[in-house]
């Protein structure tokens, strides 16, 4: 088992200052689907996520609402938990960037960037967003009508000065175009890559990484006037879950990770100052980063700060955990921007979930089950159509390794449904219920086949719908160990003679509440 490839997938950690949003619960999931995907296919997966909790951002909230950063730090970090568990998220580990192991590992990389000779003190003077927590250039930020001064993501800044110690990250500048040229992956998407290489090539300057005007970080090491800027301890979480600065720790080994998982509006922390970071600490580089879109409710941004937020589990209650994980990752082109709304997702559950996937299984298990004894029927020769549907099915694992590699989660999704639309014309097309009487042989054939085909869709549905995918699974009666993608294609077939349950439904249709029971 410890020969099994390593494959380490983190999350964003959230700023904890207020409750989760859905683009919180859309990162989860997304995260999720994939770590599940790749255990499934046989790596040794370990799935990081956590919350942020320092900052000013974090400061102010705690100050408006009349406590201490650290008690809104433990209040929202166990909302923030508890949605990740209810979202059915597989995670290894959750992080809190106030644990002690957090401020050692912090401090440890100060010291190893110090020690570069990548760190002095000066004073900083400039624009600072307290929503984004970044420093912004003046020629990014504009003063607009209202006579306020924002930043480029739209938010507000403010004018800071004060001493503080600084990261050389204009040394890194062509060693950071190097990264992006020589391993185009690094960035993902291509709009992404593009946008952070042409930040770098309009200039580094050096990064302020310190703050003293607040005390609510992890002190500085050998300066404790000093707290870190939020962003050099919250990206360094990263190595901290796998026990840095310890290498000896059992889960270093998943050290440099394989996808860091993140929303557009913090690529550059991600794609510029990490790499940066990790160069100066002679530390390896993580394998990609990779940045998703952002999801609008009628058309608006959803942030904590401007306070039109959806409750993720309100979706959950409303509509089911399966159906809005798949709603989300099947109808979001991941890397791009989507818009959800209750007629889209009521749409994608009973059209994708109850009718095609949900009705084609009940349907030909059902038949399986009083046709055939509850017993998986002895297919005859395969004729070009069980073929064809066959051929199609066996194909679906290679198409979505290829699209998990490159978090094209929509693409997996597609080529597993495209073979759900294509399994129910073959089972329209082949017209069992008429071959019950005329040639029963042939009925149980396709019966057969249509089974096989939803075996393999099920296996495949699970990392994205595991409660349904299992249910559909239990129809089939496979063990657990026949569930994983090594039991794709045409090695292991389903056994014919296998006693089969009166087959339970997996995907219900949504009914309105309203005329719910009416
Ligand atoms: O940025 N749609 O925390 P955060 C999709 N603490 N994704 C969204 C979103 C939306 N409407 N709103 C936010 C932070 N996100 C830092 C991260 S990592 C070392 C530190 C995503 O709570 C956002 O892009 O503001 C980010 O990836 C994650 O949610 C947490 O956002």
């Amino acid at each position: 088992m410890t020969d099994r490839q390593s494959y380490y997938i983190t999350t964003a950690i959230s700023y904890p200052n207020g409750a989760p949003h859905i683009g919180h619960a859309y990162e989860a999931i997304a995260t999720d689907t994939m770590a599940r995907f790749q255990r499934l296919d046989g790596k040794d997966v370990y799935f990081l996520t956590g919350t942020d909790v320092h900052g000013q951002k974090m400061l102010q909230t705690a100050q408006r609402e009349g406590i201490t950063a650290a008690e809104l730090a433990d209040r929202n970090s166990d909302r923030f938990q508890a949605m990740v568990e209810a979202l059915g998220c597989t995670n290894n580990d959750f992080i809190r960037t106030s644990q002690e192991r957090h401020h050692a590992a912090s401090q440890e990389i100060w010291r190893r960037m110090a020690a570069n000779g990548d760190i002095y003190k000066d004073s900083y003077s400039g624009w600072y967003s307290v929503r984004d927590e970044a420093y912004y250039q003046a020629d990014e930020t504009e003063v607009r009508a209202d006579n306020v001064r924002y930043g480029p993501q739209g938010t507000p800044v403010e004018w800071v000065e004060e001493e503080s110690y600084f990261f050389k990250l204009s040394k890194y500048e062509d060693k950071l175009l190097a990264l992006y040229d020589d391993q185009p992956d690094f960035i993902g998407p291509n709009e992404r890559r593009n946008e952070v290489t042409s930040f770098v090539k309009g200039g580094l300057r050096d990064l302020s990484i310190s703050r003293t005007t607040f005390d609510w970080g992890v002190p500085v090491p050998g300066d404790e006037k000093h707290v870190m800027y939020v962003w050099v301890d919250a990206l360094t979480n990263y190595i901290t879950g796998l026990g840095f600065p310890d290498e000896d720790n059992p889960l270093w080994k998943h050290w440099p990770a394989d996808a860091h998982i993140i929303g557009k509006d913090i690529i550059r922390f991600h794609a510029v100052y990490w790499p940066a970071f990790l160069m100066s600490a002679g530390l390896e580089l993580p394998k990609r980063v990779f940045a998703h879109g952002f999801l609008f409710n009628k058309g608006e941004k959803m942030s904590k700060s401007i306070g039109n937020v959806i409750d993720p589990m309100n979706l959950i209650a409303a509509y089911g955990l399966d159906q809005t994980r798949y709603f989300f990752l099947r109808e979001v082109p991941f890397g791009k921007d989507g818009n959800y709304s209750h007629e889209a997702i009521v749409n994608r559950i009973n059209a994708d979930l109850a009718n095609d996937l949900g009705n084609l299984a009940q349907r030909s298990l059902s038949m399986i089950a009083k046709n055939c004894s509850n017993t998986l029927p002895q297919p005859g020769d395969f004729s070009p159509e069980d073929q064809a549907i066959l051929a199609q099915a066996d194909a679906m694992l290679e198409t979505c390794r290829v699209a998990f590699a490159k978090q094209e989660i929509h693409i997996g999704l597609s080529c597993i449904w495209d073979c759900v639309a294509e399994a129910n014309r073959y089972f329209a097309a082949q017209e069992p219920w008429a071959l019950k009487k005329t040639d029963p042989d042939r009925m149980g054939t396709v019966l057969y086949v249509t089974a096989e085909v939803i075996r393999q869709i099920a296996i495949l549905a699970q990392p994205v719908t595991p409660t349904a995918a299992g249910q559909l699974l239990d129809n089939l009666s496979l063990s657990p160990e026949a569930r994983t993608f090594a039991t794709l294609g045409q090695d292991h077939r389903l056994v014919p003679g296998t006693d089969i349950p009166k087959p339970e439904p997996a995907f219900p249709r949504y009914v309105e509440p309203e005329t719910a029971g009416a």
